[in-house]
């Protein structure tokens, strides 16, 4: 008997859960951790994704520097989206940032362990 209702379980979980993420908004949601690392950051990667086709939405988390996306999966997919994101210069996930991208990137929006100075056209938080 327990088995039975653990094997229902196991067929219903799934299934409710696919319908509350549809149900949250328009295509399928993306989590993306990046290399971000400001303010600045955000409005590149959010504009450089809104620009994108097939995506609805982008915000960028400054503070665990996550990129949530919400996209149309016939029109654009992962792959594609963490491959903008390299080319704006940024990591994404296991992928790395194109190196001419970053290298055009202002001082303090590279890796801390890259900057030269400490610029002050943005500030970063202590981790
Ligand atoms: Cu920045």
């Amino acid at each position: 008997m327990k088995f039975r209702l653990m094997v229902i379980l196991a067929f219903l979980l799934p299934g409710m859960m696919a319908t509350a993420q549809t149900s949250a908004g328009k295509g399928l949601e993306l989590k993306i951790k990046t290399s971000a690392q400001c303010d600045m950051c955000k409005e590149r990667i959010e504009k450089a994704m809104a620009y994108e086709k097939g995506v609805y939405e982008s915000t960028l988390n400054v503070d665990d520097k996550v990129l949530t996306l919400r996209y149309n999966p016939k029109k654009t997919s992962p792959e594609k989206l963490r491959t903008v994101l390299n080319k704006t210069g940024y990591d994404a996930d296991e992928t790395k940032a194109d190196l001419k991208a970053y290298n055009k990137l202002p001082d303090c929006c590279k890796k801390p362990e890259d900057r030269h100075v400490h610029s002050d056209g943005c500030e970063h938080g202590h981790e």
